[in-house]
């Protein structure tokens, strides 16, 4: 079917595909480094995350350098339709000098920001609070040593600094999101002390003012890690109230739930609360696994909620996950395509019908346009949106994918 086709198959339901596409063009998905190097970020030679966060896998290619991590964005970008954002980790620092973390200053990440303004790209920031000495007993901010937080805390907020400064480059907001590993393999006797600790170590990172049109913290709640099995300091009920009461955004990371929860369902409890959310869109296989996000029903459901619920302005679309078993190109490419296509289905829905049926509460109806829906061809709207951007599709992108991948296997 081509596009004129689709587009009076949609109009039957009321449904503009041109509209569609319009807005769809104006999303920004923040796609993030860190599946283009297995999380090693270029302080040490060998990486090892920490905090739970594992990448498995060697598949050839992985990025060592700045430079070859550079490379490989401008090709997953050129595989991939709009203009997007780049969300960079604070150990990507880019520098022949070797300051620690407490140290590091803007001028460490000049090279990303000068490549991304040549790229028409914008950056969005994390400090990190992992893959460090000062980080190995999964404790930071919640650290009982006094000198170990003040060290994460003058992290954090050189982490802020450079993230406005970034922003007031670029010309907008950089979101800086916040995630610390914090937690106990074993039921601790003093979780009131660590959560104390956390929240006196944050308002110490975010109390220096930044322009709000140029920084946007953001703060990271999880359930559990491999190896804080008994308690996160930080979890869902300690950040939706600090967000709550110190006005930051929340970020919400799919693989951060108990693997039942439906993640796209809090999106709009929480919008009721927070102004800004900031998502980690991933896919959570058994545990916070981090698989490449795929067209599925998870992401759909976040999508639709996304849209539905009118929330565009107010999320942040970010996406988490990394697999090294692949082509680490086309994983990017793959997830970030999957999370677009979820936007185009939800914003080709005929969302005045499905209202009109659950108002008048007939279900029956709800459900036969539901799954009526699927079968409408979602395939020819996309491929016109990725013509229109001269993006390939089908074989032809999968030989571009395989193509470049096979030039970066020699890297070892
Ligand atoms: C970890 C969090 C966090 C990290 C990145 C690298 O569980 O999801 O967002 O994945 O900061
Ligand atoms: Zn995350």
């Amino acid at each position: 079917m081509n596009y004129e086709q689709a587009r009076e198959a949609f109009a039957e339901w009321g449904v503009d595909t041109e509209a569609a596409l319009a807005i769809l063009s104006t999303i920004p998905i923040s796609m993030h480094c860190w599946q283009g190097d297995d999380v090693r970020g270029f302080e040490r030679a060998s990486g090892c995350s920490g905090g739970g966060i594992q990448s498995t896998g060697n598949h050839p290619g992985r990025a060592r350098t700045p430079d070859e991590l550079r490379v490989d964005l401008e090709f997953a970008y050129s595989m991939i339709p709009g203009k997007h954002r780049l969300n960079l980790h604070a150990f990507y620092l880019d520098t022949e000098e070797t300051p620690d973390r407490d140290e590091i200053e803007y001028r460490h990440f000049e090279p990303w920001v000068e490549w991304a303004a040549e790229q028409g790209l914008k950056l969005d920031f994390n400090p990190t609070f992992f893959s460090h000495p000062k980080a190995d007993d999964n404790l930071t901010l919640s650290h009982p040593d006094q000198s170990i937080r003040d060290f994460w805390v003058e992290h954090g907020k050189r982490c802020r600094e450079i993230a406005a400064r970034i922003g007031a480059e670029q010309g907008g907001e950089v979101v800086n999101n916040i995630w610390v590993p914090d937690g106990s393999k074993d039921n601790p006797v003093d979780r009131m002390g660590a959560r104390h600790r956390l929240e006196a170590s944050l308002d110490a990172m975010l109390a220096p003012q930044h322009d709000k049109a140029h920084l946007l913290d953001a703060v990271e709640c999880k359930l559990f890690g491999i190896g804080v099995e008994a308690m996160t300091v930080g979890s869902h009920e300690f950040y939706l109230g600090y967000a709550i009461r110190n006005q930051t955004a929340l970020c919400l990371d799919m693989g951060h739930f108990h693997p039942t929860e439906n993640v796209a369902d809090k999106l709009t409890a929480v919008a009721l609360s927070v102004q800004d959310i900031l998502l980690h869109v991933s896919r959570p296989m058994r545990w916070d696994s981090d698989h490449v996000i795929l067209l599925d029903d998870s992401i759909r459901m976040m999508a639709q909620e996304i849209v539905f619920a009118d929330l565009l302005a107010r999320t942040r679309i970010g996406l988490d996950f990394f697999d090294a078993t692949i082509s680490r190109t086309a994983a990017w490419v793959i997830g970030v395509r999957n999370m677009q296509k979820a936007l185009l289905e939800a914003l080709l829905a005929p969302q005045t019908v499905l209202r009109a049926a659950e108002t008048g509460l007939d279900f029956t109806t709800r459900l036969m346009l539901t799954e009526e829906f699927k079968s409408l061809p979602h395939g020819a709207v996309w491929s016109e949106f990725c013509a229109r951007s001269e993006r390939p599709t089908g074989i032809q992108l999968i030989e571009s994918l395989n193509g470049y991948q096979r030039t970066v296997a020699q890297r070892h």
